[in-house]
């Protein structure tokens, strides 16, 4: 798949609707993925769903979304010039297949298994933690779809690698590292938990150091291509990415707190340091961390 730039739009903001893609699309991205869509409407979790802590944002939403059918629909007649990459959950392999089917009839470029929302029960990350579930969805989604295929993966494990190489033995074109991960915040006078939820995930500048560490371990575990995902806000957050072994990177939280032209200025920042350090193409620095 190729991207007009390495900067994507990473699942769960601004990606529910044909609209708000196509500014997105303007504002720069190379690539955008959509809220994860599932084979029946959801409406959430009640608010409080989103909540602002140090460094990042606390969410569970609980997978609001209109429905694979509705979303793919609303995908068909866009032709944003980049590719949208569709973001499916489900409850069981079936389910995944399903949505799957469902959506690659839209124009997408390929799908982004979500098997890592940290916080909904029966889908995401409780699949997720499995690598024989994951390779199962997988080889199965695949067996199905003659798109690329992502899986998006769950820092909320103990053994990250585990899981992913699971993930491309099924068959998985690329890995999408990483979703939110488990977070509470209490408020000291009521002294209840803030989200409705209760535990949520975090994201933002808070988790990027934590998404550095997964990128670079699982760069050097799988030949597929690794999207950076984790508190990506500036150019030098991405370019970190890069070196760690992510093939793009994907922005988020940083949409929320800077506005669209994030996109902009990361991609420009990006530009300028390969220009300055004398590289032709983004590909020459992926990975460049892990030299001796
Ligand atoms: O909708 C959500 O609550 C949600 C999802 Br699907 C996800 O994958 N990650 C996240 O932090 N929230």
């Amino acid at each position: 798949m190729e991207f007009a730039n390495p900067v994507m739009l990473a699942s769960g903001i601004l990606g529910i609707s044909g609209g708000s893609l196509r500014r997105v699309v303007e504002a720069g991205a190379g690539a955008v993925v959509t809220k994860s869509v599932g084979l029946r409407p959801r409406e959430g979790y009640l608010n409080p769903s989103v909540v602002q802590v140090d460094c990042g944002l606390l969410n569970a939403m609980g997978l609001p979304n209109p429905g694979v059918d509705y979303l793919s629909r609303e995908l068909q007649a866009l032709d944003l010039g980049v590719p949208v990459i569709l973001s499916i959950y489900g409850f069981s392999p079936e389910e995944f297949c399903e949505a799957a089917s469902i959506g690659v009839q839209a124009d997408v470029g390929g799908l982004e298994l979500n098997l890592s929302c940290p916080h909904v029960e029966r889908t995401g990350a409780e699949m997720g933690q499995d690598p024989r579930l994951v390779a199962e969805v997988v080889e199965e989604v695949k067996a199905i779809v003659d798109r690329p295929v992502f899986v998006k993966l769950t820092p909320n494990v103990p053994d990250l690698g585990q899981v992913a190489r699971a993930a491309v033995e099924g068959g998985a074109d690329g890995l999408t590292a990483i979703n939110t991960v488990r977070a509470m915040k209490i408020d000291v006078e009521t002294g209840h938990p803030v989200l409705a939820n209760r535990v949520g995930g975090l994201s933002g500048a808070a988790i990027k150091p934590i998404a550095v560490r997964c990128v670079y371990e699982l760069s050097r575990q799988v030949e597929v291509p690794v999207l950076g995902c984790g508190g990506i806000s500036t150019w030098q957050d991405a370019v970190e990415f890069l070196l760690a072994g992510a093939s793009a990177v994907q922005i988020g939280t940083a949409v929320a707190f800077q506005g669209l032209e994030v996109f902009q200025s990361v991609k420009a920042g990006m530009e300028a340091y390969l220009a300055r350090k004398g590289y032709g193409t983004v590909e020459e620095v992926v990975g460049l961390a892990h030299r001796d």
